[in-house]
């Protein structure tokens, strides 16, 4: 297992649409783990292949609280095939924009079709932090960043901050 290195934001692979994997194999179980393990280190709640270079969909998320044990999922060709009316707002952060925390509204639930571990197709409900997770992954996915749901001014100067931040930790 490794800890890969985090795109930061703006970066060209973080803005392209990641290609579906065909085959659930061992590659692609070993970079679920590495992902994993790098989510984890973050420390985050999620993490999908753009954010470590590989456009692929995949993503992985563990959004149990910090009394509860591991709760690791791993997500491959991840797609909504519901969403509620309802929406709910959340605070977001992201590994690839740093330190960086804006509102954004998102369908309150939703139903994910995705491919497990094994290959296997599977559908899940989700509400509440994990709705609001999987729909920010997916989006990684399609090359959205929360961010894009902000004003053009607020993601200008948010872009700006990273950029900054970023001078002043390679300096
Ligand atoms: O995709 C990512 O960059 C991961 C991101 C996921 C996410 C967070 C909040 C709302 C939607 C999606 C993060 O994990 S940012 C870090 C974070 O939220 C967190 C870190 C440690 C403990 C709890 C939360
Ligand atoms: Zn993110």
């Amino acid at each position: 297992m490794a800890i890969l290195p985090i795109l930061v934001a703006p970066h060209p692979v973080l803005k392209a649409k990641a290609a579906p994997v065909e085959t659930v194999d061992d590659g692609v179980r070993a970079l679920m783990d590495d992902m994993l393990e790098t989510m984890y280190a973050a420390p985050g709640i999620g993490l999908a292949a753009p954010q470590v270079g590989v456009s692929r969909r995949i993503v992985v998320l563990d959004v149990a609280g910090k009394d509860e044990p591991p709760a690791p999922m791993c997500l491959v060709n991840p797609e909504v095939i519901w969403e509620s009316e309802d929406l709910n707002t959340y605070e977001e952060g992201c590994l690839s924009v740093p330190k960086q925390y804006a509102e954004v509204e998102r369908p309150a639930q939703v139903k994910v079709r995705f491919l497990d571990r094994e290959g296997a197709k599977r559908e899940i409900e989700a509400d509440g932090i994990l709705a609001t997770c999987v729909q920010h992954e997916i989006d990684h996915l399609d090359g959205t960043l929360f961010i894009d749901y902000l004003s053009a001014l607020k993601r200008n100067m948010i872009l700006r901050k990273v950029k900054k931040e970023q001078q002043r930790a390679d300096d």
